[in-house]
């Protein structure tokens, strides 16, 4: 086991959601670089760090069941590739009437570049069988899972993290779904899936299973409480979905919220994302209802990753102004005013409101 000290530097820079197990946000500072440094990478598990015994099974509907270490992995191609993850339940504060889950504010997500090797070539040398339906990837964390930890309420014991994918997504190269050992160019730490995790770009973090432990080909439908218990939208008046990919949003990093600021130009800032393709406009607002002015948004630096978008904001007259940034995606996708209400809480990407005090 690590000691316990170097698992608080680890996390010592983290805004601390619950420490048993360790859910944590990333400080503002994370959101203001194009990737965030690993130390403010918010973290998000629901058992405590598992142990973990270096190897990788893949296994199911296969034709040549493998076993894969670490070195093993290495010795594949590698590829880097920078990735926003954020969790479904960013925001959840801010969902009205409020669910039990993890309270998360709005700074669960954050950038990293992950290194690894593509998940396709590894499930492609253990060669699916056609009538696969789903892949099951299992970590190695288990335990009794808490709607809160606060809460002494159990939802399950003895659960596994357990999360699938269909074939046709896990294979798609275009996917570019990553079984990574390294983050940042370092290996991958305690909290983040050491030794090996996959990362799915574009969907909800969810699908990201850290400490992963076995592949497995199945030929019924997947079922589990990661799958189909929680990370589903209960919408109030239409039927559940599955929490899948991120929903266009924008935040505003700079200035803070509540600043004062003197009369003047400054620059607004912040980052967009949506995994339903690349931010292609954001919007300002500085007066409630009324006109919106389009920020600069920066061209993607890959494709998978935040953006950066500016505004030069003149302003002359003292007094309060809120701001609002609201972000569209190349396929249309418009942030909402409103968090589209869910039982659970999840996906509420709703347009932030901020203010500042000129004076
Ligand atoms: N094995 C395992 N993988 C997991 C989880 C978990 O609890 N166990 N949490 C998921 C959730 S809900 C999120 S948001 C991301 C968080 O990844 P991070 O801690 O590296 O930021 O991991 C995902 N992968
Ligand atoms: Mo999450």
């Amino acid at each position: 086991m690590l000691a316990d000290d170097t698992l608080r530097r680890a996390r010592s820079a983290l805004t601390m959601i619950h420490e048993h197990p360790f859910n944590a946000e990333a400080p503002p500072e994370g959101l203001t670089g194009d990737t965030t440094p690993t130390e403010q990478h918010y973290v998000r598990s629901n058992f405590a760090l598992p142990e973990h015994d270096g190897t990788l099974e893949i296994g199911g509907a296969v034709g040549s069941p493998t076993t894969l270490t670490l070195d093993d992995l290495r010795a594949m191609p590698s590829v880097e590739r920078a990735v926003t993850l954020e969790c479904a339940g960013n925001g959840r504060l801010e969902t009205r009437p409020l669910p039990a889950g993890e309270p998360w504010g709005a700074y669960a997500v954050s950038t990293a570049v992950w290194t690894g090797t593509w998940l396709r070539d590894v499930l492609e040398q253990a060669q699916p069988a056609p009538d696969g339906v789903e892949v099951r990837f299992e970590g190695a964390d288990s335990g009794s899972y808490l709607l809160n930890p606060v809460l002494a309420q159990t939802v399950k014991s003895d659960l596994t993290f357990v999360r699938s994918l269909t074939p046709e997504h896990a294979l798609d190269p275009a996917a570019e779904i990553l079984i990574a050992y390294e983050m940042n160019g370092r290996p991958l730490g305690p909290d983040h899936g050491a030794p090996f995790r996959i990362v799915v770009p574009g969907w909800f973090a969810v699908a990201s299973v850290k400490w992963l432990k076995r592949i497995d080909v199945v030929t019924e439908p997947f079922e589990g409480e990661f799958q189909t218990g929680h990370y589903v939208y209960e919408w109030p008046d239409r039927p559940h979905e599955r929490v899948t990919t991120m929903r266009v949003r924008a935040r505003i990093t700079d200035p803070a919220p509540g600043a004062v600021l003197t009369p003047g130009t400054h620059v607004i800032r912040g980052k967009a994302w949506s995994g339903t393709g690349p931010v292609t406009n954001v919007d300002l607002s500085f007066t409630g209802e009324g006109a919106w002015s389009p920020a600069v948004v920066e061209a993607p630096r890959g494709p998978h990753q935040w953006q950066g978008w500016s505004y030069e904001w003149e302003v002359t007259e003292p007094g309060r102004y809120s701001i609002r940034a609201r972000a569209t995606d190349a396929a249309g996708n418009e942030q909402p005013d409103v968090p589209p209400w869910n039982r659970l809480g999840y996906g509420n990407n709703a347009v932030e409101v901020s203010y500042v005090d000129v004076r």
